[in-house]
């Protein structure tokens, strides 16, 4: 009997298969639109991915979040939502996953991320101080200079250069840290602004070396560590494959450990935690929480639910617990590790080592020929979505916004298409339709052209800007 030419990935890769720990019980039908009605669709979003109606997507990788699929169990505590105003039996589950699990001791719940990000930038930020990070992440950056902050970028040089093989391109470097402290003094600089995954670098981890060594600095500085603990569980996935020491840790443990390095966090529940909204912050120190605790009942909402409805809180509650099981984080990150060894075999330029959540395509290495100021990867994305109906996200100028001193573009080194995947809700056919169609684009980029912007908001341009095509003449 001859073999079958048909062979499983597993086999294709001379291993035995995994699979996701889980079976689907509800689907949510999709479909793809005409190339005409697609065209048409990107013309009226001004060829900006952000101002399509989902409706007209068909593979849905604007973001990972708020996106994942929810477990029974979750929607389950939906149903036991208890929406006191005051004091609800959900905000204590909450309170206690996030203490169980993160090791802070006060947390106070925001509706998402960024109302953490401006409650943490207004009580611990002065005016004129200096916050150093491992790279800027937009809402991040745009809380802390609204405080009065100027942020500076202290992450490793290999993080800016998509080619880097480096297996922690998120770390620290230290060098750049201390240089920052001698020019502008440790009295100067608010805090550190650390993150785990750094979603800017293309998801790349933070080693647990590199924070313990920061942890060390920052203690002879007297400086306070802050995390944007958004995507830290799959920080904790990288640390436990690659770093010598952890491979026997579980992924509860390595998070644990990572944060008792840090005076405490904040957190887009909307990734790691499997929820479609919600946030918290939390911290350590007693004064700083009281002052948090003050503010949140200002711009979110009381202190016991800052935000989210009672159900809410319970299906956060429910997800933190099932975001740090580890065959659950395995397959999460594996599915994108899958995506981008399809591309890296087809040698289509992303940035490497892929990371957490998402692929990022090199939109420099597709369109050498397009100047930045023409949108190289606001091109890709609109390319993608005209191609297949798979819906990406510009990471390069756009993003970077306008230098506030000066005016203009900052030119960041990276140019980039981010293609998030959200947890628990596509399949390994989902990624091979997603592969072929990022190949397409790929063969014809010789024959595209880059964009004008024609309309430009004043902060977080990306999320509304409108473009239109240069055309081939001009
Ligand atoms: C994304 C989302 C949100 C985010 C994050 C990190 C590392 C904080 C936040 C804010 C949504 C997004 C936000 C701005 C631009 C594009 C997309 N990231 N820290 O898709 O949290 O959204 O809950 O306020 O990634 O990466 P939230």
């Amino acid at each position: 009997m001859s073999e079958s030419p048909i062979k499983t990935i597993g086999q294709q890769l001379g291993r035995r298969s995994w699979a996701e720990p889980w079976k689907i019980k509800m689907v949510e039908p999709i479909h793809m639109i005409s190339q005409e009605e697609r065209a048409k669709a990107l013309q009226e979003a001004g060829y900006n991915t952000f101002l399509l109606r989902s409706a007209d997507v068909y593979i849905d990788l604007l973001t990972d979040s708020g996106t994942s699929a929810m477990s029974d169990r979750q929607w389950a505590g939906i149903m036991m939502g208890d929406e006191a105003y005051a004091g609800s039996r959900n905000f204590y589950h909450l309170e206690a996953a996030v203490q169980t699990h993160y090791g802070y001791r006060y947390m106070v719940p925001t509706h998402q991320g960024r109302g953490a990000e401006h409650l943490l930038s207004q009580t611990a930020i002065k005016p004129g101080q200096y916050v150093p990070g491992n790279m800027y992440f937009t809402t991040t950056r745009l809380h802390q200079e609204l405080a009065g902050g100027t942020f500076v970028d202290v992450i490793i040089d290999e993080a800016h250069d998509p080619r880097s093989l480096h297996p922690f391109k998120g770390d620290v470097d230290l060098d750049k840290l201390r240089g920052l402290i001698q020019r502008v003094g440790a009295e100067n600089i608010a805090y550190f602004s650390l993150a785990g995954t750094v979603n800017m670098a293309g998801g790349q981890p933070v080693s647990m070396a590199n924070v313990r060594a920061l942890r060390e600095l920052c203690d002879e500085q007297g400086l306070p560590i802050y995390l944007d603990a958004t995507r830290m569980v799959e920080n904790a996935y990288f640390i436990q494959q690659q770093e010598a020491g952890f491979v026997d840790q579980s992924i509860a443990a390595i998070v644990k450990e990572f944060c008792s390095y840090t005076d405490g966090a904040w957190m887009s529940a909307k990734k790691d935690h499997l929820v479609n909204i919600g946030g918290w912050l939390a911290v350590n120190d007693h004064d700083l929480f009281d002052a948090l605790r003050n503010l949140v009942v200002v711009y979110e909402g009381l202190h016991t639910y800052g935000g989210m409805a009672g159900r809410d809180m319970e299906a956060l509650a429910i997800g933190i617990e099932e975001a740090v099981q580890d065959d659950h984080v395995r397959s999460r990150v594996g599915q994108v590790l899958y995506l981008g060894d399809l591309l890296l075999d087809w040698d289509i330029p992303i940035v490497q080592p892929v990371g957490g959540h998402a692929i990022f395509l090199d939109a420099r290495g597709f369109y050498p020929h397009i100047p930045q100021d023409q949108f190289p990867a606001q091109t890709l994305a609109a390319q993608l979505y005209l191609d297949s109906g798979v819906r990406g996200m510009e990471r390069g100028i756009v993003s970077a916004g306008r230098d506030p001193q000066t005016g203009d573009h900052r030119y960041p080194a990276l140019e980039l298409m981010r293609l998030a995947i959200p947890r628990r809700v596509y399949t390994q056919a989902h990624m091979d339709v997603v592969a072929e169609a990022i190949k397409a684009v790929y063969d014809a980029r010789q024959q595209t052209g880059g964009l004008r912007m024609v309309y430009e908001p004043k902060v977080l341009r990306f999320f509304q800007a409108r473009f239109e095509p240069i055309s081939a003449r001009e």
